[in-house]
């Protein structure tokens, strides 16, 4: 087996049964894992909430390490779509041309300055430092800024051996107070005062309003990020062949970047509390218990992917949810698959090979299912072209 290889952990009892509950924090989570199922949750909100107490939709839930709503992911319709409406202009910014331009120059000199050493650790020197200068571009802060965001690590909620920890999220709960109370001293063009200044439905966006939005920037798009670049870095260092024809193919590059996000799934899984006792599959599920729509599990799912567990670059039918699923569909996706599109590009332009030489596996583990979402550890050597 390749080394860039992610198994399918779901396979068997998403064949089998269609769903599996596992323990969380004495909060157990019935997982969905028939993509037909994962959308229809997805889009039934009435009875599949994400607006419970902040942080239980999460898996792992965050109800102990956060007061603070995610926004617009912990909103229901109908208000939800009012912060939609508010802040999908914003994060589409990245389609802009001085935008990608910016972006363009921040991959280049990454891969350019990784190009002249002997090795790279992709997650932390790599991923990690990408993932944050880029970040500085869909806020609109000073590029300076990232230096301190690195410094956090790959994950804001998570260290070494502590899978929720309260007082690193302090740091960055710490962090943005202090730069909103900044924003509202001296408002700028940056997000931060762009949301202290926004009106939704009528309504002054509140500080913990902004808050919320702010802290999902941060959070979601992380290890998400991360997760995606490294482990698109992993498989092209892995299938030479692969990254020759996308440098020989450009036109194939969008549907390539669409297959990685189906076949890396950077995100295993988000719940819902369900409103009212009813089924799943079948299965009863009781009101107040959680669900969650297992994207990594829909993405292999058999009886809609051809080869579900090839990476086909140019895969023609991929109706993939890596970035979720009606009302709210990932709404860093647009920057996500700039990063990606932009990375590529690089790549083809300026790598000649990939070296893989030392991977430690990132493993996730709900119950008995034990997934691999990324890498711990990614060492690889840059070959110039
Ligand atoms: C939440 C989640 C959102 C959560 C799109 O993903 O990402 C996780 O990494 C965070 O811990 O709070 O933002």
């Amino acid at each position: 087996m390749k080394k860039s290889t992610m198994a399918d952990p779901f396979a068997q009892v998403r064949k089998e049964k269609g769903f599996a509950t596992v323990s969380d924090q004495d909060d157990p989570v019935t997982m969905m894992l028939r993509l037909k199922d994962v959308r229809k949750c997805a889009h039934n909100a009435k009875t599949f909430s994400s607006e419970d107490i902040p942080g239980r939709i999460v898996v792992p839930s965050e109800v102990n390490i956060r007061t603070t709503r995610q926004i617009p992911f912990e909103v229901d319709p109908p208000k939800h779509k009012g912060f939609r409406g508010l802040l999908d202009p914003w994060f589409k910014r990245p389609l802009e041309n001085e935008y990608k331009q910016k972006l363009h120059s921040i991959v280049d000199k990454l891969v350019t300055e990784n190009l002249a050493g002997n090795s790279v650790e992709v997650i932390n020197e790599f991923s990690l430092v990408l993932q944050s200068r880029a970040l500085t571009l869909l806020l609109n802060t000073p590029f300076e800024d990232s230096i301190q965001w690195i410094s956090w690590g790959t994950h804001v909620f998570r260290s070494e051996g502590d899978a929720l920890d309260g007082d690193k999220a302090q740091v960055l709960y710490d962090y943005l107070d202090e730069k909103l109370d900044q924003a509202l001293a001296n408002p700028t063009d940056d997000l931060f005062s762009v949301l202290l200044g926004a009106e939704v439905d009528g309504k002054k966006m509140s500080k913990e309003e902004a808050k919320g939005v702010l802290i999902l920037t941060f959070a979601g798009g992380r290890d998400t990020v991360i997760n995606a670049v490294s482990n698109s870095i992993a498989y092209l260092a892995d299938h030479p062949e692969s990254l020759k024809r996308l440098r020989d193919e450009p036109e194939i590059r969008g549907k390539a970047i669409e297959e990685f996000i189906r076949y890396f799934s950077p995100l295993t899984h988000m719940g819902r509390v369900v409103k009212e006792d009813t089924q799943v599959c079948e299965h009863a599920a009781k009101a107040d218990s959680r669900i969650s729509l297992c994207w990594a599990s829909a993405n292999r799912d058999e009886t809609v992917f051809e080869n579900p567990n090839e990476i086909v670059l140019d895969r023609k039918m991929n109706p993939h949810v890596g970035f979720g699923f009606s009302h709210h569909n990932c709404l860093g996706a647009t920057h996500a698959r700039q990063i990606l599109s932009t990375l590529i590009d690089v790549l083809c332009d300026k790598v000649g090979s990939i070296d893989l030489l030392e991977t430690e596996d990132n493993i996730e583990e709900w119950d008995d299912f034990h997934r691999k979402v990324g890498y711990e550890k990614l060492v690889v050597k840059f070959n110039p072209k």
